[in-house]
C-alpha cells in the first residue's frame, strides 16, 4: 500500500512539473534519537549510506564536478538534520562574522529549503569551514541576497577539518558538517508529517587552487543555469 503511495506522489510530481526540471526525490527517514552535533558522522547516527551522494556542476551539469559531495538528511519531531562529507583538497575560510557577504570568498556548504512551492518564501542556509552562518529568506527566484529578509534559522551546526586551513601549499582531504534546524525556525511551517514534501537542493561554492578554475559552483540540484536561487529545479525530500 505504501509503495502505491509514493508510486502516486511521484505521478503527481511528472505531471505538476512537467514543463519543469527532472526533480528527483529523495525519501528522507524519520529517527527517534536526537544526533549529536559535534562534526563526527557515525554509522550509528547517520547511518551507512548517504542520502545525496551525486552532485552536478552548477554552470554545466554535462561537466563531472572536480570535488565530490556526499549528504545525509533526517528528521525527527523537532529537526531537520543534515551532514555531509566535503571533499576539498584547499580549505579556505576567513569570513567569521554572521550573515556577511565576506562568506561568499570562502568555501561554502549551502542548503536551499523551500517548504511549500506555493508560498513566495524559501530559506537559505549557508556554513563555511569555520561554522560563520549566513541565512536568510527568500521571496524571489533569481533575487540578489541583498533584498533577503532578515531570518534566523537557529542552526546548530559543528564542523571537523580534515587538512589545514588557508594553505594552499599542502594538499588537504576535506571537510565534514553536522547541522540541525528546528523547524519552528520556519514561518507558520509545522514539522512535516509522514508523506510532506519539500522542495531543496544542496549546494557548494568551492574555491581551491587545484581546480582549473580556482573555483566550482556545485548542486544535488539539476540547475539549469548557475542560479542556486532557481527554485523551479530544485529536488523534492519526501519525509517518511
Ligand atoms: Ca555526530
Ligand atoms: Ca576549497
Amino acid at each position: 500500500m505504501e509503495k502505491i503511495f509514493y508510486i502516486f506522489l511521484f505521478f503527481i510530481f511528472l505531471f505538476e512539473n512537467s514543463a519543469m526540471a527532472q526533480r528527483e526525490i529523495f525519501v528522507i527517514k524519520k529517527i527517534n534519537k536526537e544526533i549529536t552535533i559535534d562534526g563526527n558522522i557515525t554509522p550509528e547516527e547517520w547511518g551507512t549510506k548517504p542520502t545525496i551522494t551525486r552532485f552536478y556542476r552548477a554552470d554545466n551539469i554535462e561537466k563531472p564536478v572536480n570535488s565530490k559531495t556526499s549528504v545525509w538528511i533526517l528528521y525527527d519531531h523537532q529537526y531537520l538534520y543534515v551532514a555531509a562529507h566535503i571533499e576539498d583538497k584547499d580549505i579556505i575560510a576567513n569570513c567569521t562574522k554572521k550573515d556577511s557577504f565576506g562568506l561568499f570568498s570562502d568555501d561554502v556548504f549551502e542548503l536551499f529549503i523551500k517548504p511549500n512551492f506555493k508560498s513566495k518564501y524559501f530559506y537559505e542556509i549557508d556554513v563555511n569551514p569555520v561554522g560563520t552562518v549566513f541565512d536568510a529568506c527568500l521571496q524571489f527566484r533569481h533575487l540578489y541576497l541583498h533584498n533577503a529578509i532578515e531570518f534566523s534559522s537557529g542552526v546548530v551546526c559543528a564542523i571537523k577539518i580534515y587538512g589545514t586551513l588557508n594553505n594552499m601549499k599542502d594538499t588537504d582531504a576535506g571537510w565534514d558538517i553536522e547541522l540541525k534546524i528546528p523547524f519552528s525556525s520556519f514561518d507558520g511551517i509545522c514539522p512535516p508529517k509522514k508523506g510532506d514534501t519539500w522542495y531543496f537542493a544542496v549546494c557548494r561554492t568551492e574555491y581551491s587552487v587545484f581546480l582549473p578554475n580556482g573555483k566550482e559552483y556545485s548542486s544535488s540540484a539539476r540547475l539549469r543555469k548557475l542560479d542556486f536561487h532557481s527554485y523551479d529545479d530544485y529536488d523534492i525530500m519526501l519525509f517518511k
